[in-house]
């Protein structure tokens, strides 16, 4: 058996679905793009902007109901439904096939259907993995080019013929009605049609990076997780790196870019990657992360010079726009960016004018650009072995309740804290925005498999490494009583990272208080910003009030798993109650009580 013959077989029964008129395998090559790109103009695919101004980058406007990831219409199709849990959208897998397959079966006459060979990591790495999409998308072939290691350089590194993802894409007629995005762990494969919506249609990102790949990663002791991953050098030259999950449209992206504040002359900060983290335990005990994509399909209503300079620089060059502005002069622009312009065409092909009151770019508006163009790109973003990882961040966008930050007690009280993250809903994802829902390591839209097993695969891989990192939870979005955020954010986020860098290495002071560790207010560098006390302790406070509160939603929302909920988190959360005094676990109770911390005597939190 050639290395590629289960690829050829398994492309030609996807074209015998199909039936598209051509079949074209990419190779990845320069002049490959010239050639697709050119084709994406005279199709309609692309618009080109302004080559001056933005040499070799494009515009791709999508239809108004095809701008976000449409989680209702996710489906992980494993034979057992308690086996996708009760967070996921289920459907049988013989079912799954059938409609989908109905809906696939000659969608492409008449059309193009592209093979796509990518890897998802490093070339060389033992964490890389092989995909092999197929879709009749020109726009997705030109996104999988820049987000992953495409053509000819992924086939090289499959190990075994069969070693790949199988990944069907098709756009259909893009109607809801017929749109399904299904993953089926238990045979390596996704079925993608009715979408051309980069979470939904790009499957070597979500698709395959976190739902499959963390099923698999289960099974053979690593974890696909979602998060950015940067490095924090000191002045000695020293550099830490750090794990972050955020919900989609959080900051992820502008946390692994951060440009330190002025009073932090001689430190520099590193970006290994922006969404995916896949992690694994190494020789030297120490979890060791990789960023499996080569690119950055960012938000970009909000970026700016000011918020994040080296996006900016990032992206004047060989960058796919989807969904912003174009400006008179064949620019870009988006809320947030600038100064609007008086007028151009908005992100739907209409004239728009700034008094018009109307948005020039879709909320969920991106980019798509090359990693390496990014400035502050680690020289260790493609190292096989990845980084060492020292910390791990969650983070969620609250209003209320959770401080700056503050520190778990140990790794499975951490593993507790990422299962109670919640956060605001973001136009990431289709349907309302702002409200506030739990979202586990910001991985509810993305746990390929029972979001319990997961919750035990965390605490397994704590218990098979000896350092494992310490893990923080952060909130860059706390408002005052004015409505007012009560944090600067962005560049000023590296003040808490440093904090935890000192927890990790013995320094650093914190109050112990029921939730967890806090930074005094004396810990935190505030060189150079005016942050008067009363904020500051407003932004580390932790009311008892709020938190049983959230203590009780929490614990409905875990009921959800009944027995399968691993003990121990069962455990710490009766642990939280205890420490927080009154409020009721509802959990099922599986027996082994709650082992209490000594009471916290933090000033900071308020009975
Ligand atoms: C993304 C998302 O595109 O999380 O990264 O939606
Ligand atoms: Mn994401």
């Amino acid at each position: 058996m050639s290395k590629r013959s289960a690829i050829e077989a398994w492309v030609d029964d996807a074209a015998r679905r199909a039936r598209p008129e051509r079949v074209v395998w990419c190779d990845g090559s320069e002049a490959e793009k010239e050639r697709l790109t050119a084709e994406a103009v005279r199709t309609g695919a692309l618009a080109p902007l302004n080559p001056k101004k933005l040499p070799g980058c494009f515009l791709h406007r999508s239809p108004p109901h095809d701008v976000a990831r449409t989680e209702k219409l996710t489906f992980i199709c494993t034979p057992k439904k308690e086996d996708a849990g009760p967070t996921n959208n289920w459907m049988d897998p013989a079912e799954a096939y059938k409609r989908v397959g109905g809906i696939f079966a000659g969608s492409m006459k008449g059309r193009t259907m592209y093979v796509i060979p990518f890897l998802m990591g490093p070339p060389g790495s033992p964490a890389a993995r092989v995909g092999v999409q197929v879709t009749d998308s020109l726009y997705v072939v030109l996104n999988m080019r820049i987000m992953t290691r495409m053509g000819n350089a992924a086939l090289e590194e499959l190990s075994a013929p069969d070693a790949f993802t199988r990944c069907l894409h098709g756009t259909g007629d893009l109607d809801l009605a017929r749109r399904f995005i299904c993953h089926f762990p238990q045979d390596n494969a996704i079925w993608s049609v009715g979408s051309g919506y980069g979470g939904n249609a790009l499957l070597g990102k979500k698709c395959l990076a976190l739902r499959i790949a963390g099923f698999l990663g289960r099974s053979e002791g690593w974890m696909a997780e979602h998060m950015m991953i940067v490095g924090i050098e000191a002045p000695s030259g020293e550099t830490h790196y750090i794990a972050g999950a955020f919900p989609s449209s959080c900051g992820k992206t502008n946390l692994a870019m951060l440009i330190p504040p002025a009073a932090f002359e001689g430190y520099k900060v590193w970006t290994v990657g922006d969404d995916i983290a896949w992690i694994r335990p190494g020789a030297d005990g120490r979890l060791w992360a990789v960023n499996p994509e080569a690119g950055f399909f960012g938000v970009a209503p909000g970026t700016s010079r000011k918020t994040n300079p080296n996006a900016m620089a990032m992206i004047q060059k060989n960058t796919i726009y989807t969904n912003v502005l174009k400006t008179l002069d064949d620019g870009v622009w988006w809320e947030g960016m600038s100064d609007p312009p008086a007028s151009g065409t908005d992100w739907q092909g209409r004239p728009w004018t700034s008094a018009s009151g109307e948005k020039g770019a879709h909320p969920n508006a991106r980019f798509t650009a090359p990693a390496a163009q990014c400035p502050s790109i680690s020289k260790h973003w493609q190292d096989p072995a990845g980084v060492p990882l020292s910390a791990i961040l969650f983070g969620g966008r609250r209003a209320r309740l959770a401080p700056l930050i503050y520190e778990s007690f140990d790794w499975n009280h951490g593993v507790f804290v990422g299962s109670s993250m919640a956060s605001e809903t973001t136009a990431a994802a289709a349907g309302q925005v702002g409200v506030v829902r739990r979202d586990p390591m910001a991985m509810l839209p993305f746990c390929g498999y029972n979001m319990a097993d997961y919750f035990g695969h965390w605490l397994a891989m704590g218990r098979r490494v000896k350092n494992p990192p310490k893990i923080f939870h952060v909130n860059w979005f706390r408002k005052g009583a004015d409505g007012a955020f009560l944090w600067p954010g962005y560049g000023e986020n590296l003040r808490a990272l440093l904090w935890a860098l000192d927890r990790c290495h013995g320094k650093g002071q914190a109050q112990e208080t029921p939730i967890g560790l806090v930074p005094t207010a004396k810990a935190l560098n505030l060189k150079g910003l005016d942050l008067p006390t009363d904020r500051l302790e407003a932004l580390l406070a932790a009311d008892a009030d709020d938190w049983r509160t959230d203590a009780a939603d929490h614990a409905q929302f875990l009921a959800r798993f009944g027995k399968r909920l691993p003990p121990e988190i069962r455990r710490q959360h009766q642990a939280l109650v205890h420490r927080l005094g009154r409020v009721s676990t509802p959990a099922p109770s599986t027996g082994g009580a709650a082992k209490p911390r000594k009471k916290g005597k933090s000033r900071t939190v308020k009975n």
